[in-house]
């Protein structure tokens, strides 16, 4: 398998062990060339922190976009997370347009809700332009709240097998190719990944924690994107993903359980380097 390049655009939480502070180690220890376009440099991450800075860097992103091509810059996979406004997912699409190769794969988890909510600062006019960027990924990673928001579904904290295909259904219908729905539980002690690719449905069902952590969604998508460029199935990233998002918050809630703002994923990024050697 070749060595690859991946262009990651979310923010810069300088605290707060998501977005691409996550990413980049992640992709990295993957074996996977991780570039970055900052979206936004906040103090920390919104979620559970108040007066944090927000710096919006949508405006350098089309000079940036430039000078790539004319150097000629292409990459082999992108992959988006947190995105601070809507103009940004249009320059985003531009940057996909200017800078992919005949067959870049696109990766978009579109990280804007969580637990029935959107997060600070989203709103439903962002959700309608976050659709757009979904219609044209390969691979998009939401969560139950964001296929929610995206597909208008109602949300519900039990379901069925039934409610899960509806929203795929619909998710498929607005033009997401293929889907990794994270987060699907249909059993009180057990939590899984769904795999929706080429319309066929694969569940990786896993032993579900008591507690949830910040940014394990970042952890996920970051360890799903370095190990599908490493060669691996969208099955096996997935699975791979979900095993060691598990392990991450294993870690964190027996040795760190006061480090709330995020999972401790350094301390087993070795088993992930193994795991891909
Ligand atoms: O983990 C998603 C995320 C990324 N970046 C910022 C966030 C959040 C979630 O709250 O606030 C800035």
């Amino acid at each position: 398998m070749s060595y690859k390049r991946v262009l990651t655009i979310q923010d810069i939480s300088c605290l707060g062990q998501c977005s691409l502070t996550v990413a980049l180690p992640i992709i990295s220890a993957c074996g996977v060339e991780a570039c970055i376009l900052p979206s936004s440099v906040l103090s920390t991450h919104t979620g559970g922190f108040t007066g944090f800075t927000f710096r919006d860097l949508t405006d350098d992103m089309p000079a940036i976009k430039e000078h790539w091509v004319k150097e000629n810059i292409k990459f082999d996979a992108f992959y988006t997370g947190y995105l601070g406004s809507a103009k940004q997912i249009e320059y985003v699409k531009d940057i996909f347009g200017a800078t992919k190769k005949e067959n870049s794969i696109k990766i978009v988890d579109p990280a804007m809700a969580d637990n029935g909510k959107l997060y600070t600062g989203f709103d439903m006019a962002f959700v309608e332009e976050m659709k757009k960027l979904c219609a044209e990924a390969d691979f998009v990673i939401p969560n139950l709240t964001e296929a929610c928001f995206l597909t208008g579904s109602e949300y519900k904290e039990q379901y069925d097998k039934e409610y899960i295909v509806d929203i795929l259904g619909k998710l498929s219908a607005l033009g997401c190719k293929n889907v990794i729905f994270t987060g699907v539980s249909y059993t009180e002690k057990t939590t899984g990944v769904v795999i929706y690719e080429n319309g066929e449905y694969t569940y990786y069902e896993h032993e579900k924690l008591p507690r949830g952590w910040h940014g394990t969604g970042d952890v996920y998508a970051s360890v799903f994107t370095g190990a599908l460029l490493k060669g691996k199935t969208a099955v096996e990233a997935a699975t791979l993903a979900a095993d060691f998002a598990l392990e991450c918050i294993k870690e964190t809630s027996d040795n760190e359980p006061d480090h709330w703002y995020g999972v401790a994923f350094e301390k087993v990024l070795g088993k992930l380097i193994n795991a891909l050697a």
